[in-house]
């Protein structure tokens, strides 16, 4: 099925984005309204709406979301940072194709609102 999202119209260059990381799996850029001085936003190429529609068969690639996400981190000139995952609209899921915000750049308070 076609990904109708926002980043799956990024991901076939049907709209532009500011590129910071890309690789076969994943493609990380700037987030459109960032919420500190450093937002990237990491995404698999493969369409999976959210986290919780993730499944065993994605161990591998959540993995390297991850580790791309601090890659990115570091590539900023992050030392401390934070990763979030929202799943679902009650948790702030506004885009449904899975994607990582690495956050950092200030001091970021907890919990969250
Ligand atoms: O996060 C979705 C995020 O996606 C939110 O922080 C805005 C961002 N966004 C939306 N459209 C764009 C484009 N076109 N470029 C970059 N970033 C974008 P969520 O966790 O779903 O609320």
């Amino acid at each position: 099925m076609a990904d109708d999202t926002i980043f799956g119209k990024i991901l076939r260059g049907d709209i532009p984005c500011d590129e910071v990381y890309s690789d076969d799996r994943c493609l990380a850029f700037r987030d459109i309204a960032p919420q500190a001085p450093v937002h990237v936003l990491v995404i698999p190429r493969q369409p999976i709406e959210s986290l919780r529609s993730a499944g065993s068969g994605d161990e591998a690639l959540l993995g390297h979301l991850l580790l791309v996400a601090a890659r990115v981190a570091r590539q900023e000139g992050l030392e401390d940072f934070r990763t979030v995952i929202n799943s679902g609209a009650a948790a702030g899921q506004t885009v449904f194709h899975l994607h990582v915000h690495v956050i950092g750049g200030r001091p970021l308070d907890w919990p969250p609102g």
